[in-house]
């Protein structure tokens, strides 16, 4: 019998590298810390760690050097490799886009006419330009005025006197693998997928507790879903409840805002670790 292992690149060092291997902790995956830092394994999962440049994934995961890869959806999109995209990961967010001199007049991609544009993004630009009937010379190296690149915060633009004019991509690190995996590694990127996915909704929620007068408690469960529906256990204090719940992330201000007016108190928000439905 074959013994299957998962092999799976990661970025070697740069933006990606520690919420890649946190993930992987987060999934439970442990590392060895092997002073050889082109590969390792874990201990407890049958995977091996390739540490490579970011640039390289693609290509090792074509050729199934590794089977899967963690990697920027930019790079994905502009290496163009045969690989299927699995699981965007929430890290590493930024946009690729079109900035200009900040003095210059700009109305619109038809200003682009033209011009000459440099970048390292030369298939995503093309890409771009033809998709907006716009006509521009592509140059690989910088010089120009005109410039696609990967922008977070934008403050890199802003010091280079440049404005930001147009996205061309929102981009993440995504999970992305070889397109013939055997019967093995498809099944141990299924138990690793379904680990990823309970981090992802771990981080996305949180679990909140509360006290409330039990006459408030149709409207404080109205306000939160939960996962099923919120649990309520009776304070040694007549007339009073404890209430359980999940909240998501994105409207948690909002709801507590709102328990807070309907009557709640004590609120308490924890951290959940992992989450599976
Ligand atoms: O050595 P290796 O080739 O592996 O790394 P690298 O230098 O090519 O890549 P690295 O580590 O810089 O970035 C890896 C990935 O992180 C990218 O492919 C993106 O998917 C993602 N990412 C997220 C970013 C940024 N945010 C980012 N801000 N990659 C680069 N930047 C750079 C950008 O190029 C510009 O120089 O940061 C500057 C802009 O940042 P702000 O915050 O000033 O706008
Ligand atoms: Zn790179």
């Amino acid at each position: 019998m074959t013994v299957n292992k998962l092999k799976i690149a990661i970025q070697k060092s740069g933006r990606l590298y520690e919420d890649s291997v946190k993930l992987l902790k987060d999934c439970g995956i442990d590392l060895k810390n092997g002073v050889n830092k082109l590969k390792t394994e874990s201990d407890n999962f049958p995977m091996e760690i390739y540490f490579l440049r970011d640039d390289d994934i693609p290509q090792y995961v074509e050729d199934a050097v590794a089977d899967i890869g963690i990697v920027g959806e930019n790079v994905v999109y502009e290496k163009n490799k045969k690989v299927d995209l699995v699981e965007h990961l929430g890290f590493g967010k930024c946009r690729l886009s079109v900035a200009v001199g900040r003095s210059e007049s700009y109305d619109g991609v038809g200003s682009l006419n033209g011009k000459r544009i440099a970048t390292t993004y030369p298939l995503l630009l093309r890409r771009f330009l033809d998709n907006n009937n716009v006509s521009a010379e592509i140059h690989e190296i910088s010089g120009s005025v005109e410039i696609v690149d990967l922008v977070s915060s934008g403050s890199t633009l802003f010091m280079n006197g440049l404005k930001e004019v147009e996205t061309v991509l929102q981009s993440q690190a995504v999970l992305i693998r070889n397109e013939r995996l055997n019967a093995g590694q498809q099944l141990l990127l299924e138990r690793f997928l379904f680990r990823i996915r309970a981090v992802k909704k771990a981080r996305n929620n949180k679990y909140i507790l509360l006290n409330a007068p039990n006459d408030q408690l149709p409207e404080i469960i109205r306000l939160l879903p939960g996962m099923k529906s919120p649990t309520v256990l009776p304070l040694a204090e007549a007339g009073w409840s404890s209430v359980h719940s999940v909240l998501s992330e994105n409207d948690f201000w909002d709801i507590i805002e709102k328990l807070k007016e309907a009557g709640a108190q004590g609120i308490l928000v924890v951290p959940i670790e992992k989450m599976v439905i």
